[in-house]
């Protein structure tokens, strides 16, 4: 189970080239400047194993797994991310901000692939020890837009059709409707500077530790 702790989690979440990247490295500056020890880590991947895992599952010739093995392997790369980086960090005081965690998995998982919402759940619960991000940031942009700004024949999921891509979004807009206090949406449209400062006004506001 989640326990107390003295830093801060914050979570990037989006479809395919919604500017996560671009984002955390915008945080990432706009909290060093204050003073705040920053940890930056990325899903799947992160750790040694996870960067194993990432490119077992994402790698160029990768073949399209099975959608159980799937959520298996992105909730083990997330266990050990969460154990080895995400609650040390914690732990210290630090901003742990990391782009995609549970709710790429609810998405994709769950509202791209239709596997049972429980069965994403008992998942990402194992995997984590039940630790929820204080803030979820989702850039919200269209699919074809976001596929348009990676601009390469990616991995399998990249290459999945945009029905696919289009519940992942409606997915992640009903989970940020459900939880309003936990999630900030902003329209991924705007201009990089904007988005990290939009963002950042959130994070400075989060109750002290
Ligand atoms: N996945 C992952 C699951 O299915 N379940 C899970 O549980 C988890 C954890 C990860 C894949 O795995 C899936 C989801 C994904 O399919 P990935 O390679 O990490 O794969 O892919 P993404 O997370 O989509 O990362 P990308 O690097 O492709 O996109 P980003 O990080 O969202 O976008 P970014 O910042 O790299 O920007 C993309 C381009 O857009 C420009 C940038 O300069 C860059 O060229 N850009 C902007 N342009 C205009 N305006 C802005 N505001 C812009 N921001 C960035």
């Amino acid at each position: 189970m989640s326990g107390p702790r003295r830093g801060r989690l914050v979570t990037i979440e989006g479809g395919e080239g919604a500017g996560k990247t671009t984002l955390q490295g915008g945080l990432e500056r706009l909290a060093r400047s204050g003073g705040r020890e920053v940890v930056t880590c990325r899903e799947p991947g992160g750790t040694h194993l996870g960067e194993r895992l990432r490119e077992a599952l994402l790698g160029h010739d990768a073949e399209p797994p099975d959608r159980v093995a799937e959520l298996l392997v992105f909730t083990a790369a997330r266990a050990q991310l969460v154990s080895e980086v995400v609650r040390p960090a914690l732990d210290r005081g630090a901003i742990v901000i990391c782009d995609r965690y549970i709710d790429s998995t609810i998405a994709y998982q769950h509202h791209g692939r239709g596997i049972a919402r429980a069965d994403v759940d008992a998942a990402n619960a194992v995997a984590t020890g039940g630790l929820l991000p204080d803030l979820t940031v989702l850039l919200d942009l269209p699919p074809y837009e976001g596929l348009r700004r990676v601009g390469r024949v990616g991995d399998y999921l990249e290459r999945e059709p945009l029905d696919f891509h289009r519940r992942v979004r409606a997915g992640y807009l009903a989970e940020a409707e459900q939880h309003p206090a936990r999630w900030l949406v902003l329209d991924a449209v705007q201009p990089p500077e904007a988005l990290a400062e939009a963002a950042w006004e959130r994070i400075a506001a989060l109750p002290a530790a």
